[in-house]
């Protein structure tokens, strides 16, 4: 095998961020950029020798050259094999779910999750550990002292292989694996879903629309839904991925999957609807004329996952993160079961899900799964909420209403500001930071503040701390206002506003969420003096 060792120079800003790394695909396509991280990846986790990787990513703009890439490094640095979706595709569940079932070392997973793709928009890559979930900050941390004292990196000087042709292919003395990315995954689901019973409910006339926004899912959607379970051909739209994903943003939310939210709520609306993101690990839910907010979703799915097979005997405990509602709180309690509060990010879950303390985790930014990866995974939850239906033979808006009325409702909403100046974002927190201990007792729009605090998390299974992940205010009757940067953007910073009220019901449970959340969002400008900081008070982004 031939080798380069090719001198390098730290290159600013590899900073791992709540997921991986994301810059601009230009930024990704500079001499060495791409090289210096996947060095530093390597070096952080010990190196590679005599290690196997799995390696894929959502097929956006420069996905193909970057696998090319990751392959020559790996190889260079002594790996002896590699697991590569065809086409050097794979969904981010999919790729958890491989590097546990074939117990690799770990896995090279190349997205920008929801960010748009193409030459000019948003790349990303991140490292899973043996567990199959995303490297924790301690070893990210590792990755970023690595990157920053870069000073060579080892290639392998040889030729692309062909990833369109299914089995195994040499790269120097590495063995790459080329395989059907998508039939593993479909089997697992099976394992865990009733498909019988979701095609019987199916082929009853339960009509579906599943858009994968041009992205990752298409072909798992298409494999699963139509294939499987009998759903018509057509059912699955936005089909086919593609490296820009079509021009579409490929974020699963009211805004970004605008056709769908329209389809939903016009006429002769589908029975279910659903939506994923480019790396097919996110989820939204809507019925006719509902909208099913994640954070009830969550909710619903702990009320009800003993329905479907691989959960019939019942939750080991639940997760979610801090700004996602307490509605799951809610479920957990009055089924006597755990429920964690961890920061924003699906690697604060890999520890409970490992020591088996939850098995079921979600995040208010449209992220739902289980311990059969450790990832969030979008079409489960699709498949979770279909068992749902079939075994209930309810439709969602009923089911959202059962729901309410049994446990309350959290109204819920995220507004984010995006494309800030990150210097005046920063000051409108410390700022917020400097007059939070004043907060207590404060009355704001006929609210009391009972406290205000940043978030602190220590891991209860390693005991390591994370702090500084979001500042919270609530009031006496436990509304909240939750405020954060977001870790995920790769312009500017983008404030996100989460905003909370619980209503016990039986009044009041059917309200608009804005209307409903007006005091709360109120006084999050008022507290946070955002107009003077920012210079406005209207979110870009409504969820
Ligand atoms: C990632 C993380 C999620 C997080 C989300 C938003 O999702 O895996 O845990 O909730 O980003 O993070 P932020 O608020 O920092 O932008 P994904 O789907 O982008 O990988």
């Amino acid at each position: 095998m031939s080798i380069a060792t090719v001198k390098t120079e730290p290159i600013h800003g590899q900073k791992p961020g709540t997921s991986g790394l994301r810059k601009k695909t230009q930024v990704f396509m500079q001499r060495h950029y791409l090289e210096n991280f996947v060095q530093a990846i390597f070096d952080a986790i010990g190196g590679a020798a005599g290690k196997t990787f799995v390696v894929g990513g959502d097929g956006r703009y420069f996905n193909d050259r970057a696998v090319q890439v990751i392959l020559r490094m790996a190889a260079a640095n002594g790996a002896t094999k590699a697991i590569v979706g065809q086409g050097g595709i794979l969904s981010t569940p999919a790729a958890s779910h491989l590097i546990r079932l074939n117990k690799t070392d770990g896995g090279i997973i190349l997205s920008a999750s929801h960010n748009p793709g193409g030459p000019d928009e948003d790349f990303g890559i991140k490292f899973n550990m043996s567990n199959g979930g995303p490297a924790p900050e301690s070893v990210t941390a590792r990755m970023l002292e690595a990157a920053n004292s870069m000073s060579e990196y080892r290639i392998h000087e040889g030729h692309d292989i062909d990833l369109s042709a299914l089995g195994t292919h040499m790269v120097g003395d590495m063995s790459v694996e080329v395989i059907d990315p998508v039939a593993d995954y479909a089997d697992l689901m099976e394992t865990l879903f009733d498909f019988d019973a979701i095609r019987a409910a199916i082929a009853g006339g339960i009509r579906i629309r599943f858009d994968a926004m041009c992205a990752v899912t298409g072909p798992y959607a298409v494999e699963i839904l139509e294939n499987r379970l009998g759903a018509p051909r057509g059912t699955v739209v936005n089909r086919q991925p593609l490296p820009d994903f079509g021009g579409l943003h490929p974020d699963p939310n009211p805004v970004w999957a605008k056709l769908l939210m329209d389809e939903m709520f016009g006429a002769d609306a589908p029975d279910f609807g659903a939506a994923s993101d480019g790396d097919g690990d996110r989820n939204m839910i809507v019925g006719p004329n509902t909208y099913v907010s994640p954070s009830d979703s969550l909710a619903v799915i702990a009320a009800n996952a003993h329905l479907a097979k691989g959960y019939a005997d019942g939750l080991k405990g639940v997760a979610r993160s801090m700004p996602t509602s307490g509605a799951v709180d809610l479920v957990a309690r009055a089924k006597g079961l755990d429920c964690f509060e961890t920061p924003t990010g699906w690697k604060f879950f890999g520890n409970l899900m490992d020591a088996g303390r939850v098995s079921l985790c979600g995040e208010e930014s449209f992220g739902t799964g289980s311990d059969h990866v450790r990832e969030k995974d979008g079409l489960w939850a699709v498949l979770m909420w279909l068992n749902i239906l079939a075994k209930r033979e309810e439709g969602v808006a009923d089911i959202m209403a059962a729901h309410f009325r049994e446990y309350g409702r959290n109204y819920y909403s995220r507004h984010d500001f995006e494309g800030l100046d990150t210097a005046k974002a920063e000051a409108l927190l410390s700022d917020l930071k400097g007059r939070m201990g004043d907060m207590p007792g404060l009355e704001i729009d006929g609210m009391t503040i009972a406290s205000a605090d940043i978030f602190k998390y220590e891991d209860p299974v390693d005991g390591s701390v994370s702090d500084n992940q979001g500042y919270r205010i609530v009031f006496g009757d436990g509304s909240r206002i939750v405020m954060r940067l977001s870790g995920t953007g790769t312009t500017g910073a983008t404030l996100r506003v989460y905003l909370e009220r619980y209503v016990p019901g039986p009044d009041g449970l059917n309200e608009d969420p804005q209307v409903a959340l007006a005091p709360i969002i109120s006084a999050a400008r008022d507290l946070s003096g955002m107009a003077a900081h920012i210079g406005r008070t209207e979110p870009d982004v409504i969820t």
